[in-house]
């Protein structure tokens, strides 16, 4: 290792502090493993963002290079390279060399970006084999290498810069011998990074080349975190346009994107100095808070809400939300060095005033666009209130009830819950076919009284009390709600078998929306299925077929050269036509049967078509019910 002869006894002492970091660089960049090394590259670039911040770099160039080194080009002003004073060596050497130097001398502009962890390029400098920094200013390129954080000579002149251009290169090859076992950047994993510094640095433009691959991507946006969120909803459905605040407060910038969609989740980020806090912090519960109080506030003027009705919950405006928000600080305090987490206490109270703010006039300027959004929370502060009620009733009733299996399910003798199959069965006679057709080895029945569900045209948390309902529960094993484990789970299969007719359909909706509220993890991990039955037994000669479908039963005849009129066909209504040994065959029968996988976006379907066959407008419903009777995707298993 070289090192300098010149160096004075305060060199030594700022080296010191570089070898601290080569030692113990968990407390400098958080570990020495992929996160870490990622986190180099950020703490450089976190620099150029700071020019783009200033409003004095317009253009940030990431190259890696084919041997894993990494170049972070920007065209801001340049590091000073001018003589420190007391330290008698330029301005550049004192950046790259001294921890905690950050941006904060010299030309007076502070540093706002980055600094997670507040150390700086040195830090990087310091876990590099070597390091290169090339400074255009004042018509000349500066130039200074070091050798895991030593300087190899002062800082020189090395040529002319172009006319007027200035900026900063820094080029540097992290220490294998710091970061052990062959690790090397994940272009997806920076890209990820870069296209948020991007959105979060509105107007300037990241350019990544990869030479390792040859794969490169430009990130540019004029319309900011606006276009981030665009960029986030890309494919869903939206409720209205982005809405877009912007504000700064005691020298601290904030703006907020925020767009609603009708989709069951949300996607929130919130960012400082354009650091992604993952972990969240003030500035994002100043926004919540916001969103909820001024859609309560809303909602009761406009009389969508009634006084008998409490106000949405916090839980209740999230569903569907998308939304950013962004501060640039000029001292973000974060929780600790791993936690990514803002703690400045003023930012709530700054961020909810902004976001309230713009929320509040946009909402009274867009009364449609507000009034989807209140009645989307509608809809989720009813879902989240039948889930509510559906486990309090479900601990009450069931500590002792779900112990004992019900007394109608027909179980079968297999344990192994890989093999087993539930089919949910409407009607007792449907069931008592089922019952005797099945193979009671893997195979075990529970009829539902339809007749009871139909009619009870209640809301679901009313659908839980109903005993057909808990005993479906105590038969799965599983619990409901917050308490649901797949564990438990004593089916690998659960298999709803309806009627092909308009209750059959109803019934069938209602299982989906309940298995949607509050198993979904049933539906996420493959676990529900449709049975298909067919719709026609059509005797010929000696042989018997089931058309299951129009098109089929069409074809078939066809195929066999024969008219509707004569072949002796049937046309099943329901299950119960059907003898146990039909349906085996045809249903039942893992060897000839078709059974549908219900997705998830199936049962979201359901659950939105719940809410319509609940409603009081007969006619549009039956409608629907026809038209949507059996139309299910087809998944052969
Ligand atoms: C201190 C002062 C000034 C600029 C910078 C640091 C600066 C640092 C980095 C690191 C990467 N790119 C950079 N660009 C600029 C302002 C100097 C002035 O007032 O001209």
């Amino acid at each position: 290792m070289v090192v300098n002869g010149s160096y004075e006894a305060k060199d030594i002492q700022v080296l010191e502090g570089l070898e601290a970091v080569r030692r113990r660089p968990g407390m400098y960049v958080g570990g020495t493993d992929l996160k870490a090394l990622h986190h180099l590259v950020y703490e450089v670039v976190d620099n150029s963002i700071d020019e783009a911040l200033a409003g004095t770099c317009t253009r940030i160039e990431i190259i890696i290079h084919p041997d894993s080194s990494v170049s972070v080009v920007d065209n801001g002003r340049g590091i000073p390279v001018d003589i420190h004073p007391e330290k008698n060596k330029s301005a550049v050497e004192v950046v790259m060399t001294t921890l905690h130097a950050g941006g904060k001398f010299g030309g007076g502009g502070y540093k706002v970006s980055g600094g997670l962890h507040g150390v700086g390029v040195s830090a990087v400098n310091a876990l590099s084999e070597w390091c290169e920094v090339r400074v255009k200013r004042g018509g000349q390129v500066y130039f200074q290498r070091y050798e895991r954080g030593y300087p190899q000579e002062a800082v020189k002149s090395i040529g002319k810069a172009k006319d007027g251009e200035t900026g900063t290169t820094t080029t540097f090859k992290f220490d294998p011998m710091i970061f052990l076992n062959n690790l090397d950047y994940r272009f997806d994993t920076l890209s990820q990074r870069f296209r948020e510094m991007a959105f979060v640095t509105r107007g300037t433009t990241i350019y990544f080349l990869d030479q390792r691959t040859n794969r490169e991507l430009t990130f540019y946006f004029e319309g900011g975190i606006t276009s981030f969120v665009r960029y986030l909803n890309r494919n869903r459905n939206l409720l209205h346009s982005v809405v877009f605040v912007e504000k700064e407060i005691e020298g601290i910038g904030i703006e907020a994107a925020v767009q609603y969609t009708d989709a069951y989740t949300e996607s929130v980020y919130s960012f400082a100095n354009t650091i992604n806090t993952i972990d969240g912090g003030t500035h994002l519960t100043g926004m919540r808070a916001a969103l909820t109080r001024v859609i309560n506030d809303y909602a009761r003027k406009a009389g969508l809400l009634k006084d008998a009705d409490p106000n949405f919950s916090g839980d209740d405006t999230r569903e569907g939300l998308t939304a950013i928000v962004s501060i640039k600080h000029p001292d973000p305090q974060f929780e600790s060095q791993t936690k990514v987490k803002l703690m400045n206490p003023e930012m709530q109270t700054y961020v909810q005033q902004v976001v309230g703010e713009g929320f509040v006039t946009f909402l009274e300027e867009n009364p449609q666009a507000a009034k989807s959004i209140v009645q989307k929370c509608l809809t989720s502060a009813r879902a989240r209130d039948a889930a509510r009620k559906a486990r309090d009733l479900v601990i009450r009733k069931s500590a002792l009830e779900s112990l004992t299996l019900p007394g109608k399910l027909a179980d079968c003798s297999e344990r192994d819950s890989t093999k087993t199959e539930l089919y949910i069965v409407e009607g007792d006679s449907a069931g008592g076919s089922a019952k005797q057709g099945r193979d009671r080895h893997f195979q075990a029945i529970l009829p539902l009284r339809g007749k009871i569900l139909n009619t009870e045209r209640a809301r679901l948390d009313k659908i839980l009390g109903n005993n057909e309902v808990r005993a479906l529960i105590s038969a799965l094993g599983t619990g409901i709600g917050d308490n649901f484990g797949l564990e438990g789970l004593r089916y690998g299969r659960v298999v709803i078998m309806t009627d092909a007719d308009v209750d059959g359909s109803h019934i069938r909706t209602l299982l989906l929306t309940f298995f949607f509220r509050y198993m979904q993890e049933l539906i996420d991990e493959g676990h529900l299925y449709i049975a298909q039955p067919p719709l026609y037994r059509i005797a010929h000669k000696n042989q018997v077929h089931y058309p299951y479908t129009e098109a089929d039963k069409d074809k078939l005849l066809k195929e066999l050269g024969l008219s509707q009129d004569k072949v002796n066909l049937q046309r099943y209504k329901g299950l119960g036509e059907m003898n146990p040994q039909q349906l085996w065959e045809t249903t039942m029968n893992p060897a000839n049967r078709t059974l549908l996988l219900v997705t998830i976006e199936d049962a979201a379907e359901a659950d939105r078509t719940f809410d319509m066959l609940m409603g009081d407008a007969v006619d549009p419903r039956r409608r629907f019910i026809q038209t949507h009777a059996r139309s299910v995707r087809n998944l052969d298993v």
